[in-house]
């Protein structure tokens, strides 16, 4: 474990900061922020414990804002001319963790694909309205409780309620997602971090998922 995970998961939120600032000269963002979302999981273990409650996965949050803050800006740097597509993404209703899909946004805008981020809290018929709107090919839906997976079947069947689910691929993301929700929810493919969240969709522009 490194300081940088330490520090996230002991929600030092001066050094997390402090090491994030000289980090950032040298080090990848990328594994900048890796190393900040393993401190995250940790945080989750230490709650899933009764070690830590609400009010520290709130400290958590805040502090990986900040050093999000910071370390975005690098990311967004790396951005590569061509718009490759669109994507609308979204955490899905009943779900307010919005920190790993902002963080998917981020990896997507940085491979130069347009994204219609939606926030948290997002209702299916919103999904849909959007993609209309913006002839988007790509949906995004993120979640992380259980619970939701059941939403994110619902915001699919919406999709083929408004005649547009053949048009639209759908990733989804979060949590203990895998190949079994895939098929609960009817989306094409899941991703396990923002990285292959990028991979997903470069195939789906491509046609080769
Ligand atoms: C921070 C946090 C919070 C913050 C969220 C702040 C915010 N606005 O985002 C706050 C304090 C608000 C919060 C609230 C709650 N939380 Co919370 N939270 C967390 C914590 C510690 C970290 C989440 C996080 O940001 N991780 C870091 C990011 C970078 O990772 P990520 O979200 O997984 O995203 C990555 C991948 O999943 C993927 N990805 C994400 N989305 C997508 C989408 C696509 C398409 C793809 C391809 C990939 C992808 O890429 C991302 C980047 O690598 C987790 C623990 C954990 N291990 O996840 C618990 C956790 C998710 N929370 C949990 C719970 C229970 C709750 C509450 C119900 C608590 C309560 N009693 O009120 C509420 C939920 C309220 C609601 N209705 O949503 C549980 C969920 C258990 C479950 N399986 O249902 C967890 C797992 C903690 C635990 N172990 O018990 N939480």
């Amino acid at each position: 474990m490194t300081d940088l995970t330490d520090a996230m998961a002991d929600l030092d939120e001066q050094k997390v900061l402090n090491i994030v600032n000289e980090q950032i000269r040298t080090n990848k963002p990328v594994q900048i922020l890796d190393e900040l979302r393993r401190g995250l999981d940790i945080v989750g273990n230490r709650f899933s414990k009764n070690e830590y409650f609400l009010v520290e996965l709130v400290m958590s949050a805040d502090i990986f804002k900040k050093a999000m803050a910071i370390v975005e800006p690098k990311l967004l740097a790396t951005q590569r001319a061509s718009a490759k597509g669109k994507v609308v993404i979204g955490t899905v209703q009943g779900d307010i963790h919005y920190i790993g899909k902002n963080l998917v946004v981020a990896f997507l805008k940085s491979n130069g694909f347009e994204v219609y981020d939606l926030g948290e809290d997002v209702p299916p018929e919103k999904f849909v309205d959007t993609l209309k709107k913006t002839g988007s090919s790509i949906l995004a839906l993120s979640g992380l409780i259980t619970t939701t997976h059941d939403v994110m079947r619902t915001t699919i069947e919406a999709l083929k309620t408004a005649g547009i689910r053949k048009k639209v691929k759908v990733m989804i993301g979060g949590g203990d997602i895998g190949e079994e929700i895939v098929k609960y929810t009817g989306a094409d493919a899941f991703g396990r971090d923002a990285l292959s969240a990028v991979e997903l969709a470069k195939k789906f522009t491509a046609g080769t998922k």
